[in-house]
């Protein structure tokens, strides 16, 4: 059972086949539709060491380099998305990695290419979230009390 967590925050990033197609603004809607809140937003350009951090589980992976490469095509935009069980309804919203495998109305489905180029990251695990965001984001970044009303 999932217990909900009104306050739960994630991070989401806009991949730069996101920005190139222009689509910033069609998954932003998504999310913002579902019921999460923009607490923090940024332009930003992944370094090496940012983006090995960030993907230490797959830096392994024969694929790496074509990924850092891909991220570094253009600077993404970082968000921290607030709202009930922000992390998995993000995750939901999102589709699976591979947008082929994903269902028509996923974020992901309708906008992503393939496994590589999908279009947005999200958190996968609370906990993640809590280390990605302190990763992107410095504290007076995050708005997650003065939005309050
Ligand atoms: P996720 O983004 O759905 O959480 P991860 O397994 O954490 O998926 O992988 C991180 C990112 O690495 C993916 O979003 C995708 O851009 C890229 N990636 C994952 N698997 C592959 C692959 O098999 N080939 C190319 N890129 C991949
Ligand atoms: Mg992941």
């Amino acid at each position: 059972m999932q217990i909900a967590n009104m306050n739960e925050i994630t991070l989401v990033l806009l991949k730069p086949d996101c920005l190139a197609k222009r689509h910033c603004g069609d998954v932003i809607k998504r999310f913002e539709q579902a019921g999460l809140e923009i607490v923090g937003c940024k332009m930003m350009f992944l370094s090496e060491q940012l983006l090995a951090e960030h993907y230490a589980h797959i830096l392994d992976k024969p694929f790496y380099p074509d990924v850092q490469a891909f991220m570094q095509s253009s600077p993404t935009i970082a968000i921290a998305l607030s709202g009930e069980n922000a992390v998995a309804l993000v995750r939901e919203l999102m589709g699976p990695t591979d947008p082929l495998k994903a269902v028509p109305g996923t974020i992901r489905r309708d906008f992503g290419e393939d496994v590589k180029s999908n279009i947005v990251h999200g958190s996968d695990s609370p906990e993640n979230a809590l280390a990605e965001l302190k990763r992107f984001f410095s504290d007076d970044e995050l708005f997650t009390t003065s939005l309050k009303r």
